[in-house]
């Protein structure tokens, strides 16, 4: 590619004249086109990955590197005195996910992609995405997140397709986005979006109004369901993709050949949570509007549709009430019924009953019942879908479970966001492992090199240092770059235990106070959207961004700890951040994560983990060796058993144990409430020393000792560099690629 001439060709100017925009509008269109010649050839089956969100993150290096022109691009950018980073700088990130479940997705049409596999992604092309997080007086605020513009990604077609609601009919438009494999095919992520989306509607923040269905469908993902209004939007956007999928799907089939009675073997649908599940109804219809009958739609469906599981917590389990439902997909209603009828006339054991005695449909059991595969996203996930809360399903069904543990993709979690240590890698092993993630293994031949150690160690400080130069110029931040970086970035969620790590630094607080000084100071970075009416979510970020400015302000501590909340943490930032941290921090309640991907994409980085033995961090334990992380907390069986016998009491542990009291009422105490809101700060308490449902305080003595073990042993600094490059070699394991030749070889076989 001549960059120079393409200029010239658009602007009449060089590369040194012309302004980030206009070099990266240039670039977006070359590599927009020769993506495209690329397309993958249309094999006769082809995998649809149906979800509500894909966090894409920003795509212009992303298609660079996949397409082999990345450093071509750099150098001649660089020969004109021109930095790709500034360019990287003018593209938007695409708001089209929320946390793990959609960074998966993205990673997956990655791996899809680069492993030559026929397969798009199938979801809604959200105007506003989740919410721009803005803070204000020590607390979240939530605004519209803005990103299309004409520069963008998205390719308009005039592929429109009517979607029927029970008071409305509305026009679904597809819009597609490139998908480059590396060194491979293109593949498509196709959203579709309302026509007649009213951005206007939008009032003050976030607020719009949610009744007006054939305007708002499609301007902001999870709007707030905390009232009837957002629950019914939230099975209008669901229909609305799954509708208009359903109808792309038996096109493209019907196109190649298919007489819609072998549906199976043009098509399968993996539904991504249970976001999608009305795909399974809405494709019942279909077929029989299209003259199949009942029987048979339903087990061409069944062999169509494979479900994965993202959680277990009951609360994120989705159940519509047949009354919803009737409200907005009244057509979906009879066939759901018939569903729940077959099922009810086999099996007498209500828990496996699609709807319930309160007359609620239980969206995992359609795709349970009516799809051939479930899967779990890492080992202890799926052990325990197993053998707990899919126990009756499991039962009835052996065959159709199995694990795929999740992974992420090196070309953007390493090639692209750690470009140093890439090339040392290539270094000293060679080139392979980009396409062969278990290539990294050879690295632990250099376990005893001190060379290779140090220049790991090296490689480590630049990142921190960018990081450090990244936050100072963007957020204001200042962080020292000689301190140890402590980092949890994932969704704010109780179960992920933010609050754990809070507690510990307040800990940290007392004790510097008390005279007690870290050798090495100590970054602790958070980065965390709440869910707007996720209260005490928001009450979590609040103590977190008010013990940032407590600490800043008080020059006992600074010196040795500080504390700081990144804005709007997205994958963006997550790129920064990761290539730098020291330690990573994955203390969920144990039994509760069902994966984490962040873990894997701080490992691969040369973090060393801080968690406990849950959802993928068991993994890496087996791999890495006790050696090489840092576990603590109760096992899975302790937690289940705690819940079962409802004999969690933590009051007792408030009373009994000084450092978890001194710790909790410093939340509420005298130098808190001055800076902080006394209802949020009071309600916090409360629900720490009434409830806990996270059971923080049983695990909290534990993560202080091994948290301090990790931070002790970080002064050694060649022991620590063999455990980043253990971690690194160990890491192979987790690439996304790996997780989809796993998934096409046992689900989808194309
Ligand atoms: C969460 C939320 C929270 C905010 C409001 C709306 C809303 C809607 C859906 C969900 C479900 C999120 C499910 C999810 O992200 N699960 C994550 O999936 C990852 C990929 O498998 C996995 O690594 C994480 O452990 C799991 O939490």
């Amino acid at each position: 590619m001549n960059l120079n001439e393409l200029l010239y060709d658009s602007y009449g100017k060089t590369i040194s004249e012309c302004s980030n925009e206009e070099i990266y509008a240039v670039l977006l269109k070359k590599v927009n086109e020769l993506a495209a010649e690329k397309a993958a050839p249309d094999s006769k089956k082809k995998i649809y990955y149906i979800s509500a969100e894909f966090l894409i993150g920003k795509l212009l290096s992303n298609n660079l590197i996949n397409l082999g022109l990345y450093e071509d691009v750099k150098t001649q950018l660089a020969e004109n005195g021109r930095n790709i980073r500034d360019i990287e700088e003018i593209e938007n990130e695409p708001s089209l996910g929320n946390g793990g479940l959609g960074r998966l997705a993205a990673c997956f049409l990655d791996s899809i992609a680069t492993l030559g596999i026929n397969g798009d992604g199938i979801g809604l092309n959200y105007h506003f995405g989740l919410f721009r997080q803005i803070f204000k007086d020590n607390a979240q605020t939530a605004a519209p997140d803005r990103w299309i513009n004409e520069n963008c990604w998205i390719n308009k077609t005039d592929r429109i397709y009517p979607v029927k609601f029970g008071n409305a009919v509305v026009a679904a438009r597809l819009y597609e986005i490139n998908v480059t494999g590396y060194d491979s095919v293109t593949n498509k992520l196709r959203l579709f979006d309302v026509e007649g989306v009213n951005e206007n509607l939008v009032t003050s923040d976030i607020d719009f109004d949610k009744t007006a269905i054939t305007q708002n469908l499609t301007l902001f993902l999870y709007p707030d369901d905390s009232d009837e209004d957002g629950r019914l939007l939230r099975i209008y956007q669901q229909y609305f993709m799954v509708s208009a999928g359903a109808q792309l799907i038996l096109d493209e089939c019907t196109a190649k050949g298919c007489n819609l009675h072998n549906l199976y073997d043009y098509a399968v649908i993996q539904i991504n949570d249970t976001h999608p599940t009305m795909i399974i109804p809405e494709l019942i219809r279909l077929l029989i509007q299209r003259g199949i009958d009942i029987d048979e739609a339903i087990e061409i469906v069944s062999r169509t549709c494979a479900y994965t599981n993202h959680t277990i917590l009951a609360e994120a389990l989705e159940k519509w009430s047949i009354s919803q439902l009737k409200t907005v997909v009244p057509q979906l209603v009879p066939i759901i019924e018939i569903l729940d009828d077959k099922i009810r006339r086999k099996y007498d054991e209500p828990k496996v009953h699609i709807i319930d005695k309160d007359d609620r449909v239980h969206m995992a059991h359609i795709d349970i019942h009516y799809g051939f595969s479930v899967n779990g996203v890492a080992w202890l996930h799926t052990e325990i879908l197993k053998n707990e809360e899919l126990n009756h399903f499991y039962e009835i069904y052996p065959e159709k479970f199995n694990n795929k543990t999740n992974g992420i993709t090196f070309r953007r979690w390493i090639m692209h966001c750690n470009p140093e240590l890439s090339a040392f890698i290539t270094e000293l092993i060679g080139d392979d492992w980009k396409k062969n993630a278990g290539e990294l293994k050879k690295l632990l031949d250099f376990k005893g090199n001190k060379d290779v150690l140090k220049k790991l160690l090296d490689i480590k400080k630049n990142k921190k240092i960018q990081l450090k130069n990244y936050l100072s110029a963007k957020q204001g931040i200042e962080i020292d770059e000689n301190s140890i970086y402590d980092i949890q970035i994932k969704r704010l969620h109780e179960y992920k235990r933010q609050q754990l790590n809070a507690l510990y630094v307040i800990h940290k607080y007392l004790e510097i106070k008390s005279g007690i000084k870290p050798t090495t100071p100590v970054t602790v970075i958070f980065g965390a959207k709440a869910a707007p009416a996720y209260i005490i979510a928001q009450d979590i970020i609040h103590l977190i961004l008010c013990l940032q400015e407590l600490i800043a302000a008080d020059d006992d501590v600074k010196p040795y700890l500080n504390v700081i909340m990144v804005e709007n943490y997205n994958v963006t930032l997550a790129e920064k951040l990761i290539p730098a941290c020291d330690i990573s921090e994955q203390i969920s309640l144990t039994s509760k994560e069902a994966s984490g991907t962040g873990n894997m994409k701080f490992m691969l980085n040369g973090a060393v983990t801080l968690g406990t033995e849950d959802g993928a961090n068991v993994e890496i334990h087996q791999l890495v060796g006790d050696e090489n992380i840092y576990i603590f907390g109760d096992d899975s069986e302790t937690v289940v058993e705690r819940y079962k016998t409802e004999s969690y009491v933590p009051k007792d542990y408030y009373t009994k144990n000084k450092a978890i009291k001194a710790a909790v009422d410093f939340i509420i105490g005298e130098d808190m409430m001055k800076l902080g809101d006394k209802v949020r700060l009071e309600r916090l308490f409360k629900e720490l020393t009434g409830k806990d449902w996270f059971m923080t305080f049983p695990d909290f003595d534990d993560y202080v000792k091994t948290r301090e073990a990790a931070y002790s042993d970080y002064e050694n600094s060649v022991e620590w560099a063999e455990k980043m490059l253990v971690n690194i070699a160990q890491a192979g394991y987790f690439s996304s690629d790996r997780t989809i030749a796993q998934y096409n070889e046992d689900i989808w076989k194309i």
